[in-house]
């Protein structure tokens, strides 16, 4: 061996001995099935409704599904409230439909990866009945239970254990009367918190993840897995203003879990042949953070969702607009691609079920909209990780237009607004704010077709259809060779071809710049320079060092129409992107 360092001996590892893991050049492709096909017409989506839609999938070119939940749930929080881990929710098909679906996805030589939401259960799941019957059942400690805060009485106002806020407005605690006392709930009251702490309770969902892989599934994306250990003294959290305080220093990245997913990996995945793909999602984690979650070595998870540019454009809450900074999406990106460079493995996402839609929100949706939303997929898929597609994304569709409160179905939205507006804020404003970050934005159906419902169902929809389905919809993309659909499936086969866009080093380049986005990729002798103009302005790249050398090198993929010979090469139109490529003399140094 030479004493030379290339990026490939950087390569995260599938284990100690294994080569680089599979994950690391897959494209994962996100469904919220509700809103995906519906076969049978009720409006809501269904497995069926994705198995005949597999193939659409496998032309695009992902690798990878992942479905956001089917278990039976009473819906509160459209299906991540599970009343049963083991069984498929009514409304969605069975456990035979299930199993048709994943031998459909293995059948096109694609993996399917379930959503794994364990930090807390539905209120209606069996073993929060039992808990809830008295305060000695056996199950009683599965789930947090505490007395009224002292000297109150339970259900009166301030009694409960802690000043927490939920995620979704008021309390993280509901007042229990039938044994007077509260149960822990970050999210909905109908989202009662597990207990972590109880060796029963991780006992039981480690088999219950065993049972999936045992069916034949390829991994879990695990929601809010940080989120897990609570430190056990429950404090009290910082008032910032109002009556909540915030309790996340007691509940994010916790006190134990790292032990937690350690022992996961070990009662789970360690001992089982076969490689899985479990992405945590991790609200609140730094670089340093993730850094310890994604080590191979210590066998946790293979990478997390960090939340850090989906923040950019907000203040003290997700409801607090702020106008987005170029700059500040560099900053942070670029730190993550660093720390995450020589251990661990990034994810990348622009959208999922939670967020707004990214052409909306970082791009310009009306007339650069194709332009925008493949020079953000350019964006995200060269850089360095596994790139994450939510459904809809690759058509480049778009917010929805919410009249009023009455067009939200979404608990939080809808939560937020009675809280909002009771507080004393304006209707209006608060409208303002669920308008642009709203998880119904991404919630609003699949557009297949420009018929009825955007070919999404033959019944009602449960949330109206985007009314720009005319013009974005699946079948118009295909048949148009200058889609945003078909940048989206080159990006994903420029992955599985260029093993730079896997593996190559990341280095950001102007990073003060406030319209050009730009950064090269290297491995080996190969070197890639992405170029992109993020503004509807037009832009000059020439001040990227080695300008010149970069002018005459190969397009490997780009947005627009070939640079009129008679401006500058590296001059960009308005949401114009590039991605060179180069070989370079090897330093052997
Ligand atoms: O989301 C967790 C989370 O912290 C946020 O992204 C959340 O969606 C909310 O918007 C905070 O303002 C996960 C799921 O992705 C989400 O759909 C669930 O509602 C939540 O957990 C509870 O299971």
């Amino acid at each position: 061996m030479s004493g030379r360092q290339t990026s490939d001996e950087m390569v995260p590892r599938g284990g100690p001995e294994a080569g680089p893991a599979w994950w690391t050049s897959a494209v994962v492709y996100q469904i919220y099935p509700r809103s995906f096909a519906d076969s049978d017409g009720d409006g809501i989506g269904d497995l069926p409704g994705i198995t005949a839609r597999v193939g659409y999938l496998a032309d695009l070119g992902v690798d990878v599904i992942w479905l956001s939940p089917v278990y039976p749930s009473p819906q509160d929080d459209a299906g991540y409230d599970i009343s049963d881990y083991q069984g498929i929710e009514p409304v969605f098909g069975t456990l035979a439909d299930f199993d048709a679906l994943l031998e459909a996805v293995h059948a096109r030589d694609m993996k399917l990866v379930l959503d794994l939401v364990v930090n807390h259960t539905s209120d209606e799941h069996p073993w929060f009945v039992e808990s809830r019957s008295s305060t000695d059942n056996p199950k009683r400690d599965w789930y947090w239970w505490r007395p009224p805060r002292h000297g109150k009485a339970g259900g009166a106002p301030g009694a409960e254990p802690t000043n927490w806020h939920s995620f979704f407005s008021g309390s993280t605690w509901a007042f229990d009367e039938a044994t007077g006392e509260y149960y822990l709930h970050l999210f909905s009251p109908k989202q009662p918190d597990l207990n972590w702490e109880n060796p029963q309770v991780r006992e039981a969902i480690y088999a219950m993840m065993r049972w999936w892989l045992d069916r034949g599934v390829d991994g879990f994306r695990m929601d809010v897995i940080n989120m897990i250990s609570k430190d056990p003294a429950l404090p009290d959290g910082v008032v910032d203003q109002g009556r909540w305080g915030d309790g996340s220093p007691s509940y994010l990245n916790g006190p134990r879990v790292h032990e937690y997913l350690q022992e996961m990996h070990r009662e789970v995945f360690a001992d089982r042949p076969g490689q899985f793909l479990t992405v945590g999602e991790t609200p609140g984690c730094t670089v340093e953070l993730a850094r310890l979650y994604t080590d191979p070595v210590r066998g946790e998870v293979d990478m997390v969702f960090q939340f850090e540019h989906v923040q950019l454009d907000r203040g003290r809450s997700k409801w607090d607009l702020r106008p987005f900074r170029l700059r500040d999406l560099k900053a942070t990106f670029g730190r993550w691609q660093a720390g995450l460079a020589d251990v661990g493995w990034n994810s990348l996402y622009w959208n999922n079920h939670d967020q707004p839609r990214v052409v909306s929100r970082f791009g310009d949706d009306g007339v650069h909209r194709v332009r925008s939303a493949t020079l953000l997929g350019t964006l995200l898929h060269l850089h360095r990780g596994t790139p994450y597609i939510y459904q809809g994304e690759e058509l480049g569709m778009t917010n929805a237009p919410f009249a009023g409160i009455d067009d939200f179905r979404d608990i939080e939205s809808i939560n937020h607004y009675a809280e909002a507006v009771a507080a004393g804020q304006a209707p209006e404003q608060v409208l303002t704010a669920l308008r642009a970050m709203g998880r119904d934005n991404a919630r609003t159906p699949m557009q297949w077709d420009s018929g009825p419902h955007g070919g999404f169902t033959t019944g009602d929809p449960w949330i109206p259809v985007n009314p720009n389905h005319r013009e974005i919809n699946a079948a118009a993309e295909v048949a148009d060779p200058e889609s945003v659909w078909h940048h989206y499936r080159s990006l994903i086969r420029l992955r599985h071809t260029e093993p730079a866009v896997v593996h190559g080093d990341f280095t950001m380049l102007l990073p003060e710049h406030e319209q050009i986005y730009a950064f090269t990729r290297r491995l080996g002798a190969v070197e890639l320079l992405v170029l992109a103009n993020v503004s509807g302005r037009t832009a000059m790249a020439d001040q990227i060092p080695d300008a010149a050398a970069w002018e005459r090198a190969e397009v490997l993929l780009t947005n627009a129409p070939a640079p009129d010979p008679a401006h500058h090469r590296l001059s960009l139109q308005p949401w114009e992107a590039r991605v060179y490529r180069r070989t370079v003399a090897v330093d052997e140094g």
